[in-house]
């Protein structure tokens, strides 16, 4: 009955649709859809028996007709949202579809938004880095400063790429006030370079040095950390990315890493409390939504990202938003492609990596944030609706960022009198640091040019944007210094004034 009801329904829609529109062709691609969702061979269950496939089975089977557009499902457009043909066909959701580079150059850099590289010197057949473990004033959100702990003044610290078959030597010195040791998560090392303090190694006192060194055979996406439980806790990480000598096919053109982190900042403190398996702030690279600078990747273009999480106990389900992307590697390193899935969404779990990778077709704005919602806000407060202030709703919020109404009714009464918390620690709006000044400096970046007035308000905690520009915006953006209107891109998408690709 409920087929019954579905296929009226359909052909309702296909009926109104082709009587005020006339679109032959969207017929066509509804009933190609069909075709192509729901193959009686493909649906276990569907027998011979079942009414549904019954009912008519020479709709279901109806071949496509090779229109010569992606409206067919049968083709994957690097400039459209497109289905690519069936699921074990390579271009199947972008699968294996290239990126603009060619096969058989080395990988592009990997760029992580907010972080340093570390740079090396060869020195005896040697990459050699220097690290040092060192305290961090690390700006969450602009003029909120958190005392963390971390690796040449960052947190993550810098990134370290190296290459397949590189010898790396890490010179590693301790400037925290307390003993460390240095970890590099995953790599296939000797025994005494496994920075476990005790086991492998004495722990490094302050002011002292110990050199790390190894030959890297692996390749993927790895990360340092300290080996210090509490030290983990005060974000003590950065990446090791381990490329392959010649990128891997299909090749990205951009390679974007971001890690994952927690703390718990009590109120009115800067320090985290490592003590507490709590959490209220949220960090990509070091910063908490909308202080996150966006990922931007020109239209048509291989993506890949690499996410680590390393946060003390909490896993992060990471949603992308407008794409569908193809799971390509773990911490342990790349997935055979036979074993890639398409995802939208995928759990990092506490210490684990994973890359994905997707055709940009799609262009815009896209949300890409972790989908646990404690984690889409800081501070657990940044709510909008009913539950923390009865008689604003999200748009009053979103119309007016620098003037978020007071909170009312249940967190002035006394039992959440605590000063500070969490009455005062709105997201971005809690702290009298927060200025127009501040607003300015995550509305003006360059990576955020001409996105939407108000795109600000609605990424927070564990949440970022990537964008994806057709050519020609792209170079507005990041490549000229004409002033760009906001939402002058965005608008310029959405209405489709850029060259049109197939
Ligand atoms: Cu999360």
């Amino acid at each position: 009955m409920k087929k019954k009801n579905e296929k009226t329904s359909r052909r309702d829609f296909i009926e109104k649709v082709s009587a005020a529109a006339g679109f032959g062709a969207l017929i066509n691609a509804v009933s190609n859809q069909d075709a192509n969702a729901m193959p009686p061979m493909a649906m276990p269950g569907r027998g011979a028996d079942n009414p549904a496939t019954r009912t008519a089975p020479e709709k279901i089977n109806k071949p496509s007709k090779p229109s010569g557009t992606s409206k067919d499902f049968t083709t994957f457009s690097r400039y459209k949202p497109s289905f690519g043909g069936p699921p074990n066909s390579d271009h199947y959701c972008g699968k294996l579809v290239p990126g603009l580079r060619k096969s058989g150059l080395a990988p592009v850099p990997v760029q992580a938004p907010d972080l340093e590289k570390l740079d090396y010197k060869m020195v005896r057949g040697a990459k050699e880095f220097h690290l040092r473990a060192t305290p961090v004033k690390r700006e969450f959100l602009p003029g909120t400063f958190i005392d963390v702990w971390g690796y040449n003044g960052s947190i993550p610290g810098p990134v370290i790429e190296a290459v397949q078959g590189d010898r790396v030597r890490i010179i590693f010195h301790n400037d925290l006030p307390e003993n460390t040791s240095l970890h590099l998560h995953g790599i296939e090392l000797p025994v005494e370079m496994d920075g476990v303090p005790g086991l492998v190694q004495d722990l490094i006192p302050p002011g002292k040095t110990f050199v790390y060194e190894f030959d890297l055979h692996q390749t993927g996406t790895f990360f340092y950390h300290s080996h210090v439980a509490m030290q983990e806790a005060m974000g003590m990480a950065g990446f090791f990315i381990a490329h392959p000598r010649v990128a891997f096919d299909p090749p990205v053109d951009r390679d974007f890493a971001l890690m994952y982190q927690n703390f718990y900042v009590p109120p009115n403190a800067t320090i985290a409390d490592t003590s507490l398996m709590d959490w209220n702030w949220h960090t990509i690279n070091g910063r908490s939504g909308p202080f996150t600078t966006p990922m931007v990747a020109k239209h048509g273009e291989r993506v890949r990202v690499r996410l680590v999480n390393f946060s003390p106990m909490q896993h992060h389900p990471i949603h992308f938003h407008g794409h569908t992307f193809w799971l390509t590697g773990t911490e342990g390193g790349r997935i055979p492609d036979q074993a890639w899935t398409p995802r939208n969404n995928t759990l990092v779990g506490v210490a684990m990596a994973q890359d994905f990778e997707f055709i940009a077709n799609n262009p815009g704005d896209w949300i890409f944030h972790c989908h646990m919602v404690h984690h889409m806000m800081n501070h657990m407060t940044r709510q909008v609706g009913p539950r923390i202030r009865p008689s604003h709703g999200a748009q009053a919020y979103q119309s007016q960022p620098l003037h978020v109404p007071p909170p009312q009714n249940i967190l002035n009464a006394p039992e959440f009198g605590v000063p500070g918390y969490p009455q005062e620690m709105q997201g971005m709006m809690h702290s009298p640091e927060m200025t127009m000044e501040s607003m300015m400096r995550v509305m003006m970046k360059r990576e955020a040019r001409g996105m939407r007035k108000h795109w600000a308000s609605g990424v927070h905690g564990l949440m970022t944007v990537l964008r994806v520009l057709p050519d020609e915006l792209y170079e507005r953006v990041m490549n000229s210094n004409e002033h760009i209107e906001q939402g002058e891109i965005f608008d310029a998408i959405v209405q489709g004034r850029y060259a049109k690709r197939t």
